[in-house]
């Protein structure tokens, strides 16, 4: 255990101040389960102060024109382009993820993020409605404090999500990053003190989901939620937020169908399946987990997938080669690696990996780790099936029609993603929207724009965020009727 980890301290109303109680939590590396930092386990005394710090900032923040705000956001992207690389290694050491992946999806992304959403404040213009005596103005105000609450999977990436449209419309924020990944979020704290951006605009909390989470959802001052994590854990964030009528958004699990017809371009299908499958440890809410190929080519299909699988490149997450990490946690690692074994028991064969990676040098001894692992054999209501794993594990099963395939991918209680991979294209979109589900990709997967909407259906979450939908969910619309003769 390294003595000298950092401790990181809550930011609140434009500085960084300790937790009013004195408990701290620690903060391991996935990869080599060394202590890398402390944080402050915050309780209601931090949250009140934060909600109190973004309650007085409001009215001043939200009287700026949306192109003041835009200009704060380009401030923020600038700065936190000028720290992607240390972004980069920040994420890789906190979650495990590759450092490749670190630099090209979480460093970048997370700039992106506050610049597109400069350019959507900018341009954004309310609607209004002509009767024939009158004209309806849409107004749209910001809703007040917004509670910015994220896991661990894609931390800066989904944190900036959240706070640049919450801001740029004119909201205040308090953000509860995961307990698991602060690293980053604390440098989105230290490069936005650095910008000068009003104080109490942002503040951000540390601490767990009991001590810190709930109380700042239930605060009777925060008026919008918008959170990213577990659906269990979204349903009692949604229970209480109904209690104070408070304006919310919930982006849950997934267990994802990737649909392979036997007409698909097999070298461009392979990897992208093996991508869908296997980004970021498969710790992705809308990873393909289970993947469904037409019976005709299901043999084919699975030697070339296997053999692709077999051969990803899995270890230190700091070499730029490296294409897979470690798991989150060791608990996480264990609830992961306890679906192989309920696999089995289910009828399933473990076709590749199944325990710990192969070859991982000494100082990662005490990572958590698991190899690649794919099954098949097993039935598509079966539990590992159907359930979110959450990790580096697919299964495979065959299908005969464009109907069982959409009717297996609607077998499970999310609806949050999915692709599909042929190439009639018009089969394509047509089985896509058979699919039950938020989004569906044909013949690509996280292929991202940022206009669009994002989120699921079922126990997958309510609402819709990205583009417009987060301008729309980040502000109040109120109509003004002016009768004129
Ligand atoms: O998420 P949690 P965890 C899934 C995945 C994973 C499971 C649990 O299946 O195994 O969720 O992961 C805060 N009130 N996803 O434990 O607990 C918590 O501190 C308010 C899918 O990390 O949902 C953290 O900041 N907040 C997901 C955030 O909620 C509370 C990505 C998420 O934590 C709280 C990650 C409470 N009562 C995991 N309890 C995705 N959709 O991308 C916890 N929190």
């Amino acid at each position: 255990m390294s003595e000298d980890a950092p401790e990181l301290l809550n930011f609140i109303d434009g500085d960084f101040h300790p937790s009013a109680c004195d408990h701290w939590l620690d903060d391991h590396a996935p990869a080599t389960g060394r202590l890398i930092a402390r944080i402050p386990c915050s309780d209601s005394t931090d949250i009140d102060a934060a909600v109190a710090a973004a309650n007085s900032a409001l009215p001043e923040w939200a009287a700026l024109t949306h192109e003041e705000r835009a200009v704060w956001l380009d401030r923020i992207a600038d700065a936190l382009e000028e720290r992607a690389e240390d972004i980069a290694e920040l994420e890789s050491l906190d979650t495990g993820k590759p450092i490749s992946l670190a630099r090209d999806v979480d460093a970048k992304r997370s700039v992106s993020n506050f610049r597109f959403f400069a350019e959507q404040v900018r341009e954004f213009t309310a609607e209004t409605f002509e009767m024939r005596n009158a004209t309806n103005h849409v107004v749209y105000k910001p809703g007040g404090v917004a509670a910015l609450i994220t896991p661990w999977n894609l931390p800066l990436y989904l944190l900036s999500w959240k706070v640049a449209p919450a801001i740029g419309m004119g909201n205040t924020v308090v953000c509860k990053p995961s307990e698991l990944t602060p690293l980053t979020a604390n440098l989105l704290a230290e490069v936005i003190a650095e910008t000068g951006l009003p104080d109490g605009v942002f503040n951000l909390v540390h601490g767990t989901g009991e001590h810190a989470g709930a109380p700042l959802v239930a605060h009777d001052d925060v008026r919008l939620i918008s959170f990213t994590g577990g659906t269990a854990t979204g349903a009692t964030v949604g229970a209480s937020a109904a209690a104070g009528f408070k304006k919310l958004s919930l982006e849950l699990g997934g267990k994802n169908s990737t649909i392979v017809f036997a007409d698909a371009d097999m070298e461009s299908t392979i990897p992208g399946v093996v991508r869908a499958g296997f980004l970021n440890q498969g710790q992705v809410c809308l990873c393909g987990s289970r993947i469904l190929v037409e019976r005709s080519i299901y043999d084919d299909f699975r030697e070339q997938f296997l053999n692709a699988v077999e051969n990803m490149a899995v270890g230190d997450p700091s070499d730029p080669d490296t294409e897979l990490g470690a798991l989150i946690s060791p608990e996480h690692r264990d609830k992961v690696a306890g679906y192989i074994e309920l696999a089995q028991e289910e009828g399933g064969t473990v076709v590749c990996g199944g325990g710990a990676p192969e070859g991982i040098p000494e100082e990662f001894a005490d990572g958590n780790w698991l190899a690649p692992t794919v099954i098949d054999g097993l039935s598509t209501d079966s539990r590992c099936s159907t359930e979110e794993i959450f990790g580096p594990i697919v299964t495979l099963h065959p299908f005969d029609t464009e109907q069982e395939a959409i009717d297996i991918a609607n077998g499970t209680r999310y609806g949050l993603a999915g692709s599909v991979w042929t190439s009639d294209l018009d089969k394509g979109q047509r089985v896509a929207e058979g699919i039950d589900t938020g989004m569906v990709w044909v013949n690509c997967w996280l292929h991202r724009d940022l206009r669009v909407p994002f989120g699921g259906v079922k126990d997958s979450g309510v609402g819709r965020e990205g583009g417009r939908w987060s301008l729309g969910f980040f502000s109040e619309a109120m109509n003004v009727c002016v009768k004129h003769d």
